[in-house]
């Protein structure tokens, strides 16, 4: 990998030893939190300061780290996401003459995915903090009460996905929960919360799934259990032929469910730096 004038070439060898493992380190530095990892709420972060992303004219996107700007923080879909920030700011303090927020909150998604289990992501450095003006519209990030197939398409065709990759992408939802302080939905996907696997598509296809009666927003709950949820837009996988294709494929290979997922989250956290000089 070319390093760039923002000297990430010193950070990658920095971080290839104790950053890399200052990095890792702080994933199960609380116990008491959640489900005692921060894994998925890194995940979540790489993956909310990537999903602005428009490809037709390079807008959005991880590079820039606009999310530091109280405009983007504080969109609805970004509740939440000030825990993942905060903590990572140590490792900012630290290495921050040769780390940008936005290679940082990147690389703390690819950590993420790797320490609970995930496949190899390949990691790319050289994103710059940019300036507030460069904050794109809130309403880019995906809605998920919006349970027609065709709205998730459009929402990820912006950023470049085609339905294979948005299918692959969806199967993070095996890490983590929904918190009702945060989104509104409440609950996790699977059983092993802290583990990346194949769970969220098993679960999709093998349980039954009913509308949860509660008083929050529209979500599913399993029929066995009632302990797992899922989201209109994860519903949505089941309802479209072409999304129910991926996810049957993901839930009988897991291997290919890694290999392209790996392949879908590490060109979704630089797309805007493939495309935009820095
Ligand atoms: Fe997601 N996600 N996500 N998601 N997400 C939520 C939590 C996580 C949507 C909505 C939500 C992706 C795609 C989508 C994670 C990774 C990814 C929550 C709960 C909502 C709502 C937030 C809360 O309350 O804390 C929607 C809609 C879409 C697309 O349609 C993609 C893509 C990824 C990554 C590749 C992870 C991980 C979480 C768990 C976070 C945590 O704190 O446990």
């Amino acid at each position: 990998e070319g390093s760039s004038s923002s000297g990430a070439g010193k950070f990658l060898a920095l971080f290839a030893g104790a950053g890399a493992a200052e990095l890792a380190n702080l994933l199960d530095s609380n116990p008491d939190y959640d489900d005692s990892s921060y894994g998925p709420v890194l995940v979540r972060l790489a993956w909310h300061a990537s999903g602005t992303y428009a490809k037709t004219d390079n807008t959005g996107g991880s590079n820039g780290a606009t999310m530091r700007f109280p405009t983007e923080s504080k969109w609805s879909a970004n509740a939440g996401l000030q825990v993942a920030r905060d903590l990572l700011e140590p490792i900012k303090k630290k290495y921050g003459d040769v780390l940008s927020y936005s290679d940082l909150w990147s690389i703390g998604g690819v950590v993420g995915v790797q320490e609970l289990g995930g496949p190899t992501i390949k990691w790319r450095s050289g994103r710059i903090d940019t300036h507030k003006d460069r904050t794109v519209e809130d309403g880019r990030l995906p809605d998920a009460s919006r349970e027609d197939a065709q709205y998730s398409r459009d929402v990820f065709g912006r950023m470049g996905f085609n339905d294979q990759e948005l299918v692959a992408l969806l199967g993070a939802h095996a890490l983590g929960r929904c918190h009702s302080d945060r989104s509104g939905f409440e609950g996790p996907w699977t059983h092993s919360s802290t583990t990346f696997s194949n769970a969220f598509y098993t679960h999709l296809l093998d349980e039954k799934w009913d509308v949860k009666k509660w008083k929050g927003p529209k979500q599913y709950e399993d029929k066995a259990t009632k302990s797992l949820m899922m989201l209109p837009t994860d519903m949505s996988l089941t309802r479209d032929k072409e999304f129910k294709k991926w996810v049957t494929i993901y839930a009988n290979d897991e291997e290919k469910f890694f290999a392209d997922f790996a392949a879908a989250y590490a060109s979704g956290l630089a797309q805007s730096i493939t495309t935009r000089a820095v």
